[in-house]
């Protein structure tokens, strides 16, 4: 069953006692969503907790600080926030796909998993649907709510520079900004802050990437072995996809990275392009201008599959 923002507000006016979920590998979004709801939900004096998520990056631990369990209790909620699908689930929390109540997210054109959900792909972040929902509950946001609202809008928009921002996410920012949200120092480690070795990998990348179809489509296989040797971390390789997307000319640009079975893809694209067709070809999904899946073939011959279905997407 499909809800409103006003019916979700009802319901969770109505109920107690939340266990929030957030996706594996944890983005800014998914993060910033279930702090926000959970503070919210506390500020109305209701029981909520964020189940311990044990992919979450050293980033993200400050905001989610006195928040989590490791067990959900019994009886409890369980509310999904920016979780597409039920295998988005961290591993860990598998066990728990059939039993999720209510899935709050913007990702749309996926399997449902939930009984009720609010599903608006119109929305470019969970975070704003989650800030939308707090507003039908009339409940002010304090700094703490606003910086977690701030980083799930700002992570997901790129810091409002992709397509997806619109009117809406700047009302919203400029909400956490009047609530006290810190946005230079999250703007700081979000978009302004780099290791050493991401700078090195991108220098990697600026001479290895293959430009085609007249410089608009780009890709870049990265060996396994250059990462290792580079040092990146998981953090580093967030995104990257996005670097090759900015060579002045490219419209549509993916990135493979080798794995065992082998090779995770990671498409971008700007406005008119579709990285998510792209990617169904393989299996994968996402948005219009950011995709991702993968492809069980070894890195060369993978890189090739890859040009092969973009080029075919283009003359389409
Ligand atoms: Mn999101």
């Amino acid at each position: 069953m499909f809800l409103t923002r006003a019916e979700v507000a009802d319901f969770l006016d109505r109920n107690d006692n939340y266990c929030i979920l957030t996706h594996r590998r944890p983005d800014g979004d998914t993060v910033g969503s279930a702090v926000g709801l959970c503070l919210g939900l506390r500020a109305m004096g209701k029981q909520a907790v964020i189940l311990h998520n044990p992919d979450t990056t050293p980033k993200f631990e400050p905001l989610f600080e006195g928040l989590t369990v490791k067990e959900p209790a019994e009886g409890c909620i369980l509310v999904a926030v920016d979780v597409a699908e039920d295998h988005m689930l961290p591993k860990a929390h598998g066990y728990l796909r059939n039993s999720v109540d209510l899935r709050i997210d913007h990702h749309g054109g996926n399997r449902e998993f939930t009984p009720k959900s609010l599903v608006d792909p119109q929305s470019a972040s969970c975070a704003e649907i989650i800030w939308d929902i707090l507003g039908e509950l009339d409940i002010q946001m304090d700094e703490k709510m606003a910086d977690a609202i701030y980083v799930g809008t700002s992570t997901d928009t790129g810091c409002f520079r992709f397509a997806n921002t619109d009117v809406h996410s700047f009302d919203c920012a400029a909400d956490c900004a009047a609530a006290g949200a810190d946005i230079f120092g999250w703007n700081q480690v979000f978009f302004e802050t780099n290791t050493l070795e991401k700078l090195r990998l991108q220098g990697w990348m600026a001479e290895n990437v293959k430009l085609f179809s007249d410089g608009k489509l780009a890709v870049c296989a990265l060996p396994k072995e250059v990462e290792e040797r580079i040092g990146v971390n998981e953090d580093d390789m967030g995104n990257l996809s996005s670097y090759i997307r900015s060579i002045e000319g490219v419209c549509l640009a993916g990135l493979l990275r080798e794995e065992k079975d082998g090779c995770k893809i990671s498409l971008r694209a700007i406005p008119g392009w579709d990285a998510a067709a792209v990617c169904a070809m393989f299996g994968g999904g996402g948005h219009a201008g950011a995709a991702g899946g993968f492809i069980k073939l070894p890195l060369a011959e993978a890189e090739k599959a890859l040009m092969d279905a973009m080029l075919k997407w283009e003359n389409s």
